[in-house]
């Protein structure tokens, strides 16, 4: 069991103006934040990022909306950070979400669904490298 998840603010969530909630939610729920940036990526680094989703048929409209506005990529830090975020994040599918969770609260559909979250530590920590180095991590 690791302590740090990854997480971003989709860009549906970024243009809809919900960074300063999500992030009020996620402060409530008791996640220090370890590193933290807002930025715009290419089409070229959203397939990157999304690689293991390269077969699904999602895949092209996937990478297309992540990099289609800016986005808040972070490390979050609490005990069992990848299974509580989760929690806290909700159902992939918001009309599955849970009543308060962040998806139910701000996403738009699957595809636009406001966060990512990490779904393993090994993946928390592949995820968390692609964007952070350690000088930007606290
Ligand atoms: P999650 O771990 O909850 O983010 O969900 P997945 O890893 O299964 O999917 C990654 C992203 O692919 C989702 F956030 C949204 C997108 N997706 C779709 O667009 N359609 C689908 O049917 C499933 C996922």
């Amino acid at each position: 069991m690791s302590n740090r998840t990854f997480t971003m603010i989709k860009p549906d969530a970024v243009g809809n103006g919900h960074i300063g909630g999500i992030l009020a939610q996620i402060n409530e729920a008791g996640f220090r934040i370890v590193a933290m940036k807002m930025l715009r990526l290419s089409t070229e680094k959203a397939g990157e990022f999304y690689a293991v989703h390269k077969e699904r048929p999602f895949y092209g409209e996937l990478v297309e909306f992540m990099s289609s506005g800016h986005i808040v990529a972070a490390i979050l830090e609490k005990d069992n950070a990848v299974e509580e975020f989760r929690k806290l994040i909700g159902a992939t599918n918001p009309a599955n979400a849970e009543e308060g969770t962040i998806r139910k609260r701000y996403a738009e559909s699957i595809g636009r669904n406001a966060v990512h979250g990490s779904d393993s530590d090994e993946n928390a920590a592949i995820e968390g490298n692609f964007f952070f180095s350690g000088l930007e991590k606290f």
